[in-house]
């Protein structure tokens, strides 16, 4: 068993699955694991420890590195942190990757659902919105998404169901040895 605080790291498009995966992974780890989960969810981030900022590069950059300071802060102490937001820039996560490495351990999860498919669910009509300008930059319509390469654990939710994506990822804690 790793005694390191674990950072799990969700990015991917909007509507793509990461609060699900999220919510549903820190709900199995908090019965799981002897650890304090700490889950950091791209809206309540928002609202909370972002207000205020947009969604031009800056803003986003500010927003993933202040989710990567506070999760690092709870891996620094032993905990486990489970963050979902978007996080379209390489350079913001690396640079979350470099903050959690230095006190535990990350485990990067690509959120990889088409885009086609997380425009059909269209959750909250915002993709209809950035398609019709009322939303600007809008992350894979008018705003750009970087595709991890260092991902280390990618799902595509369009053809798998909560649940499997779900054991997919406890599988890689578990023979990891985090679980
Ligand atoms: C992307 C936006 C935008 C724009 C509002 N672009 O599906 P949602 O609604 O609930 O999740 C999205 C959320 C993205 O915030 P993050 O903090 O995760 O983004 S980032 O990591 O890039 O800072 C979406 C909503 O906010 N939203 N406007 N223009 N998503």
């Amino acid at each position: 068993r790793h005694s390191r605080g674990l950072v799990v790291f969700f990015t991917g498009l909007s509507g793509s699955g990461k609060s699900t995966l999220a919510k549903a992974l820190a709900d199995h780890l908090a019965a799981q694991a002897d650890r304090t989960v700490t889950l950091l969810d791209g809206d309540v981030v928002r609202r909370m420890l972002s207000s205020g900022l947009g969604f031009d590069r800056a803003g986003r950059d500010l927003n993933v590195r202040r989710i990567g300071f506070v999760a690092a802060e709870v891996a620094r102490h032993g905990g486990i942190a489970v963050c979902a937001p978007i996080a379209p820039y390489d350079e913001s996560r690396a640079a979350v990757r470099e903050m959690v490495e230095a006190v535990g351990d990350l485990v990067l999860i690509h959120v990889a659902t088409p885009l086609a498919e997380c425009e059909r669910r269209d959750v909250k009509g915002l993709y209809r919105k950035a398609r019709a300008g009322v939303v600007t930059q809008f992350t894979g319509i008018s705003d750009p998404y970087d595709e991890p390469m260092d991902a280390e654990i990618r799902i595509d939710t369009s053809g798998t169901s909560p649940a499997e994506s779900l054991a997919v990822i406890t599988d890689y804690l578990v023979k990891g040895g985090w679980l």
